[in-house]
């Protein structure tokens, strides 16, 4: 009898220690749009579990002024560490001062932004969206023999990935002197989005005459691009190249079936490099590197994992 409630004593006491340790997080996630961006947030709410971290997650819809509140209120609730994935690279000095005055680290996950003064994120963790932007560029030089003109569906105006993806893609086209964009236009990384802009490129190319490919800043306007061309009795993949990145699970799909045709992996499961550097920071205050690479892969047909 005494032993049993010396027992259950020991025990309360313990899950109270734990609870009292356990670190709590804000992360402020972009939204839901796409496949990649809600494998990414149920990957970071299960690794949380996992670590044993009480993580406060916020969805802001795709909006800015949502993260901005989500993050104020992170401050108020005192949490012991902030990540954000931030919409646009913009808008960002006067909430991370806020959070800096506060002493909560803040870290940036997949997206970055744009702040002259680097101190107020410890470090950013997120794949390299300019070699991705490459990767795409390279593979469509070599598929195309450097001939080729392209439309480009862009990602989410002001997005980092949008703005790198652009950059690195021109980096490596621009040694083509007959590769080049003729047709861009945001379709904010939505299969909807994707789709309207690819019947807006239809119309106004004569149902893409002289298009050798399309690039996608994203495989969901990618699978859009693809379902306005089949609708228009385009054949994507054959009649135009197609390249993309995420490598979300549709997209592979699609490149078995040969209606796409690569596709730069972004990988989702990335809980597990962004806590151990969160929680590691907390404990030891350690130096951390600026940005913490995550590493990106591009896939075709042939080397697409089923
Ligand atoms: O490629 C896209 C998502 O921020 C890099 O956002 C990420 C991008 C990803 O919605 O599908």
């Amino acid at each position: 009898m005494r032993l049993t409630t010396l027992f259950s004593a020991a025990a309360f006491m313990s899950v109270m220690a734990t609870s009292a340790m356990a670190v709590t997080i804000g992360f402020s996630q972009v939204g839901d749009e796409g496949d990649w961006r809600p494998a990414f947030s149920k990957d970071m709410q299960e690794e949380a579990k996992k670590e044993g971290i009480d993580l406060k997650f916020a969805d802001a819809q795709g909006k800015e002024e949502e993260q901005l509140k989500a993050v104020r209120a992170f401050i108020a609730q005192k949490v012991d560490a902030i990540i954000i994935a931030p919409v646009v690279v913009t808008g960002w000095d006067q909430v991370l001062r806020e959070a800096k005055r506060a002493n909560i680290p803040v870290f940036l996950a997949d997206r970055d932004v744009d702040v002259t003064d680097k101190s107020l994120f410890v470090a950013r963790i997120s794949a390299d969206f300019n070699l991705e932007g490459r990767l795409a560029g390279a593979w469509l030089a070599q598929a195309s023999k450097g001939n080729c003109n392209i439309v480009e569906e862009q990602g989410t105006t002001g997005s980092a990935p949008a703005i790198e993806r652009k950059k690195g893609f021109e980096s490596v086209i621009s040694n083509f002197p007959n590769m080049k964009i003729v047709k861009t236009q945001s379709g904010d990384f939505t299969t909807d989005g994707g789709k309207k802009v690819m019947e807006a490129f239809i119309k106004s190319t004569d149902n893409l005459k002289g298009v050798c490919a399309s690039f996608a800043h994203n495989d969901n306007m990618q699978l859009g691009a693809i379902q306005a061309m089949k609708e228009a009795g385009l054949k994507p993949g054959k009649d135009v190249l197609m390249v993309s990145v995420d490598y979300v699970p549709a997209m592979k799909e699609e490149l078995a079936k040969g209606e796409a045709n690569a596709s730069v992996e972004l990988r989702s499961a990335i809980g597990k490099y962004i806590y151990p550097v969160v929680l590691d920071y907390l404990k030891n205050k350690t130096e951390l590197p600026k940005w913490v690479v995550i590493p990106s892969d591009l896939h075709t047909a042939a080397t697409a994992a089923y």
